[in-house]
């Protein structure tokens, strides 16, 4: 059995889980501005959870590409009362705080947060160490570059191996400075710094990843990617999403950041049916 404590609660991955995406910015790529209110994000991550999201991704400053910079105080402000609210509600599934900002990490657990979600793999100054006084599991993601000029041509010698080698090499910062191997996950960043090959390169090789044995989170919904080889707008990504998801689970992914988590949890459902039969 795979389990990951989040600040005390079990999380099993021996079956495989949905971070629902709560965006709480203005600007982000597919769902921006629609929860800008404290009430609607409420509403929208209790609906994600009773459709059986296992954590809630709260984040507050968008990662989109081309998407500016925000400052820690507006970060703070726009996703803490999220969590105090969602905390408060005792509502069963973790909270995740997407930020690569250590003061807003601590600030997240204290409030609450179960999980740090980091696409920049705590290499802000002072994260690492941060994070080794906290005791929740972090999620360490492969960027190329920064969201703001990221696609301006990445370059990879090896799309598959330079990836598991940044990732392979973070693990190991963050073992020394004193995480434990259980509270680390992996991610290969979809989309950060990647062209449509490289994304597809990852996925074809993503079983590779579980070489490192650690829980493999991914991210493909509505992703850009889908425009480029579907041809549909970001609303419209739906049936690819939901595709390139199965894909993943085939090649052991342990959790899949969605969107639509009612569709997520019925492809899990039959995947996980059609693994165990005989
Ligand atoms: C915040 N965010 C946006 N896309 C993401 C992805 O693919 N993975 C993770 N871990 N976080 C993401």
């Amino acid at each position: 059995m795979k389990n990951l404590n989040c600040a005390g609660t079990i999380v099993d991955l021996s079956t495989p889980r949905v971070m629902g995406i709560l965006n709480v910015t203005p600007d982000s790529f597919s769902d921006g501005g629609q929860y800008g209110s404290l009430d609607a994000a409420l509403a929208h991550a209790e609906n994600m959870i009773r459709q059986g999201a296992s954590f809630i991704d709260i984040g507050g400053e968008s990662t989109r590409p081309g998407a500016a910079a925000v400052s820690l105080d507006e970060e703070t402000r726009r996703v803490i009362p999220v969590i105090e609210a969602l905390r408060k509600r005792d509502i069963p599934a973790v909270i995740s705080i997407d930020t690569s900002k250590p003061g807003l990490m601590q600030r997240a657990v204290e409030a609450g947060a179960g999980l740090i979600n980091d696409v920049c793999a705590l290499t802000e100054a002072g994260a690492v160490e941060l994070v080794s006084q906290l005791q929740v599991p972090v999620c360490l993601m492969h960027m190329q570059g920064q969201p703001r000029t990221m696609q301006q041509e990445p370059y990879y010698n090896n799309v598959v191996s330079d990836v598991y080698q940044f990732l392979a090499a973070r693990v190991d910062s963050c073992v020394q400075a004193g995480i434990a191997k259980e509270r680390l996950l992996i991610d290969p960043g979809f989309g950060f710094g990647k062209t449509v090959e490289h994304n597809l390169s990852l996925l074809k090789h993503l079983s590779d990843f579980n070489h490192m044995g650690l829980p493999l989170l991914v991210g493909l919904s509505r992703k850009s990617m889908m425009a480029t080889i579907l041809d549909k707008t970001v609303d419209n990504r739906l049936a690819g999403s939901i595709a390139a998801a199965c894909f993943a689970l085939m090649n052991g992914a342990a959790i899949i950041r969605a969107h639509d988590v009612d569709e997520t949890m019925d492809a899990i459902k039959m995947y996980t049916a059609m693994t165990n039969a005989d």
